[in-house]
Formats: structure tokens, C-alpha cells, sequence
């Protein structure tokens, strides 16, 4: 396992910081590092899936994650002026951390995204 992914697993497992918004049984919830947005936090599963389309396998699981995203937005107060939930899954969608997670972005007006 790369650098990248241990560090997930290790802010999972609490031994590097993190600012952590929010957690369920199975689920984390934390600040990304590089906000791309005012709102900017990853929710990601407590046992590790590649990417999403090996979550899919999971159904419970991947909707737990999603409801975890749900909540962050409602935390974070933008479930009316609205968010994105956004999992990057590999190269060509830019995906460098090979841990599953969604990005939920919102808090300003988002731009288009795409090429
Ligand atoms: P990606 O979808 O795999 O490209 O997203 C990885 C994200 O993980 C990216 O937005 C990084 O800023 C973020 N991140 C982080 O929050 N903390 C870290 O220690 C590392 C990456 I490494």
C-alpha cells in the first residue's frame, strides 16, 4: 500500500490528525487538506475499497457513505443552496488516493467541471 492510502487508513485509525466532521459505525468523515471549495470534506469507509465500483459490491456500505455525505451537508449548511458528491475513480478522472472516498463539495457556487 502506497504512502497515500496508509494515511488514510492512519487518519481512520487516529494516529495522524485530521479535522473530523463527523463518523458513523462504518464511515469517517474529514476536512480535505487542499479545499477545492469552501466546503470541502471526504467521507470515506473505514474498510478500505479501491475505488467505487468496487464499493458497489457493498450496497450497504455505499449507502452509507452517502448518507454520511447527507450529514456533512446538513453540518455544513448547504443542503438548500445545494452540493456535489463526487467520487474521482481512477486515472482518467485524476484519482491519486486509492481508498475510496467521496468528495462533498458546496458552500459557494460551483463551476462546471469536465475537460
Ligand atoms: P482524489 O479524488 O484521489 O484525487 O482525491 C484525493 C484527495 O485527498 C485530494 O483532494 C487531496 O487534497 C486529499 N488529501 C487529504 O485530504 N489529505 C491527505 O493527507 C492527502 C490527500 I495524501
Amino acid at each position: 500500500m502506497s504512502e497515500a492510502e496508509n494515511l488514510f487508513e492512519r487518519i481512520i485509525a487516529r494516529e495522524i490528525p485530521a479535522e473530523i466532521v463527523h463518523e458513523t459505525s462504518n464511515t469517517l468523515a474529514f476536512r480535505d487538506i487542499n479545499p477545492q471549495a469552501k466546503t470541502h470534506v471526504l467521507v470515506v469507509p473505514k474498510t478500505r475499497y479501491r475505488n467505487v465500483a468496487e464499493l458497489a459490491a457493498e450496497p450497504r456500505l455505499l449507502a452509507e457513505v452517502i448518507t454520511t455525505a447527507r450529514t456533512v451537508a446538513e453540518l455544513e449548511g448547504i443542503v438548500e443552496s445545494g452540493y456535489r458528491v463526487v467520487f474521482n475513480t481512477e486515472r482518467d478522472a485524476g484519482q491519486t488516493v486509492f481508498h475510496v472516498h467521496a468528495h462533498v463539495l458546496g458552500g459557494e457556487q460551483l463551476g462546471f467541471f469536465g475537460r
